[in-house]
């Protein structure tokens, strides 16, 4: 639905209507045939006037679609927190309608084509025909189907389990379970059990998920992009060759940074567990790092990759067990420091309709999400299902990130309700994190006080490169499986082989044991379900470097940027706040050349933060045979 960041697509940002050569031949082919719509949908206002003037035409969108997000929320949201049949059903009918009425929308914006429209309007057209990230074909039938699968994948997902052979029901485990042996185990074979258990949770999507993706595919077409893929990169405003040649300069930047991290990890992952099970120029085993996905490896920092095990900086992980700390007591320290920087306080309907853990009697989508239900009465939440970890800890910071994005434009008009793109909206929270010192965790009490040192320093560095340098390639695959599902060029027969293909070539990760075309491991990885394009992760984690930067420059800092916190800082916070404020009413690069004073995405801050460690790392890894074949 609209409203959920972790499942729309964030509308396009352009300067004036048709401006781009490539945006206009694909929307000039616009052909949807939508005579089978029949009326407007249930709270849309009445239908479209022919003397109605864009201007008009603009208002009139903005207030249907914010009467229909109301229902679609409600109902995507109902059904990620008590999965059954019925809501299954009731949100794939709610987002029926969302789709149907889009379509219509989009075609009646032919209209405007070739006039002078002011450039606010023209944006807000541009914008409504990008803002989906699964278009429905025109023909109901077909439409109905492919809202069907939505919500039957998001369930499949939310429902996963792995339940050992020869067990009862009760040896069941979800995900959060899974997830727990990966981070905290270190024997290999349970490693490999609760990896394989969770990943074969994907097999069971692999039909509908290729079926989603033929309608979705259809759907783009019929608004004139070549496939879905190409429309997913039309929101960046640039054309699409354009923009894959700006992520593929980013990920050149950082790779150098990736290579050693991996270099450095496999060695240490080869003394725990031996050389014959992570050889030397091969790529690492997938289940050993820590994560379900091998996209994070701090939980292997503690144990495994602290470089100085006798100086400063732990994880937060034992205190907050000890310490007994709840979601709602995580939740308002995430909370605290959004107001130290001069934020407002949530409100207090966040508290009571927000859902913080895994309920005990219904199944749910647990992955975290934030959620802009009705922006009008400050309706904003978050789904999680928190344990007292780091790692969760770092996530209610990223989500409330997105709800205060929320916050800050929920006046503007219903089109540019969103990030300047998609990108931007994961890096929010996530710059908070980086103000997330060791020095702040110590003054909440969380980890003992920092002894400065150069081994502190060092320590610190490896914690969060574990997060920041291990995500990059992940990031980065993810949607170069999709485009290339979506473009035909990879084919249900080779759907699996070719992820592995991919997570071999940017990560240097294998799968523990073989696999085949019966599997169908992306299934197993919530965005691919869920339909969520994933590239806003790894602009992100680009973005907020340079995000933090520009913070720490507006409080005045003067020091090297990895020793650099804005938590009190007001300054800092009125800048942020400003350019949230904007939310998706200008090009993206106008809205970061206002806080940042450039109008390019670059890696140069995130290189500048991680020198220390990279000298580090240069040094360890000499003599050992990096890369893998
Ligand atoms: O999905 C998320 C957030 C919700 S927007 C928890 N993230 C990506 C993931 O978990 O795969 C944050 C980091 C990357
Ligand atoms: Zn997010």
């Amino acid at each position: 639905m609209t409203s959920k960041v972790s499942t729309v697509i964030r509308r396009l940002c352009a300067g004036v209507a048709l401006e781009h050569a490539w945006l206009a031949g694909a929307l000039a082919t616009l052909s949807v045939g939508l005579s089978a719509c029949s009326g407007p949908p249930a709270g849309a206002s009445s239908g479209p006037q022919s003397t109605e003037t864009a201007d008009e035409f603009v208002a009139r969108i903005n207030r249907d679609l914010t009467a229909l997000d109301l229902e679609g929320n409600a109902a995507e949201w109902v059904q990620n927190t008590y999965i059954t049949p019925d809501t299954e059903m009731l949100r794939a009918k709610a987002n029926d309608r969302y789709l149907a009425y889009l379509s219509r929308a989009a075609e009646e914006s032919k209209r405007y084509d070739g006039q002078q429209l002011s450039p606010e309007t023209a944006r807000a057209i541009q914008l409504l025909r990008v803002n989906v990230s699964a278009p429905a074909p025109s023909d109901p039938a077909k439409r109905a189907e492919m809202t069907q699968l939505m919500a039957r994948l998001s369930a499949m997902y939310g429902e996963g389990k792995y339940c050992p052979p020869g067990k009862g029901p009760e040896a069941c485990q979800n995900l959060d379970q899974l997830s727990k042996t990966l981070a905290e185990s270190r024997d290999y074979d349970t490693l490999v059990e609760a990896w394989k258990g969770w990943h074969d949770v994907g097999a069971q999507m692999r039909e509908p998920y290729r079926r989603f993706a033929e309608l979705a595919n259809e759907g783009a077409r019929e608004l004139g992009f070549k496939d879905l893929g190409v429309m997913w990169r039309a929101r960046y405003d640039m054309s699409p060759e354009e923009f894959d040649a700006v992520a593929e300069k980013l990920w050149q930047q950082v790779k150098p940074l990736y290579d050693e991290l991996h270099c450095h990890t496999r060695a240490q992952l080869a003394k725990k567990y031996g050389e014959d099970k992570v050889p030397a120029g091969k790529p690492i085993p997938a289940h050993l790092l820590g994560n379900m996905w091998a996209q994070q490896w701090n939980n292997i920092y503690d144990d495994l990759l602290k470089p100085y095990p006798n100086a400063s900086i732990e994880s937060a992980n034992r205190a907050l067990k000890a310490q007994k700390w709840d979601a709602v007591r995580m939740t308002r320290s995430a909370e605290s420091f959004y107001t130290s920087i001069g934020f407002p306080q949530l409100p207090e309907s966040f508290w009571r309709l927000s859902m913080l853990v895994r309920p005990r009697d219904r199944e749910v989508v647990c992955h975290a999400s934030a959620w802009d239900m009705d922006p009008s009465r400050h309706d904003v939440r978050i789904k999680m299902c928190m344990n007292p970890t780091e790692e969760d800890l770092f996530t209610v910071y990223h989500e409330l990130g997105h709800v205060y994005y929320y916050l800050h434009y929920s006046d503007l008009p219903r089109m540019f309700r969103d990030g300047a793109h998609d990108g931007f909206h994961e890096a929010i929270g996530d710059t908070v994190n980086l103000s997330v010192t060791p020095g702040y965790l110590a003054q909440i009490g969380l980890i003992s006080p920092v002894k400065p040192s150069k081994e502190a320093v060092i320590n610190q560095q490896m914690k969060l490169a574990l997060d920041k340098i291990a995500f990059l390639p992940f990031g980065r695959l993810i949607d170069q499986w999709r485009w290339r599902v979506f473009s035909g060029e990879i084919t249900p027969e080779h759907y699996n082989a070719a992820w592995w293909e991919l997570r071999k070539r940017y990560q240097g990760v294998a799968p523990p044991v073989p696999r085949t075309e019966a599997d169908f491991d992306p299934g197993a990885k919530y965005h691919i379900p869920d339909n969520t394009p994933y590239t806003r992760y790894f602009l992100s984690y680009i973005l907020q470097f340079q995000f933090h930067k520009a913070l720490c420059d507006a409080a005045g800092y003067k020091g090297p940027l990895h020793e650099c916190s804005v938590f009190g800082n007001k300054d800092a916070g009125r800048r942020f706040s400003e350019m949230l404020a904007l939310g998706a009413s200008q090009p993206w690069q106008d809205t970061l050349e206002k806080l940042t004073g450039r109008r390019e995405m670059d890696a140069s801050a995130i290189i500048e933060y991680f020198q220390p460690l990279m000298a580090w790392l240069k040094e360890q890894n000499k003599g050992r045979q990096c890369g893998w074949e």
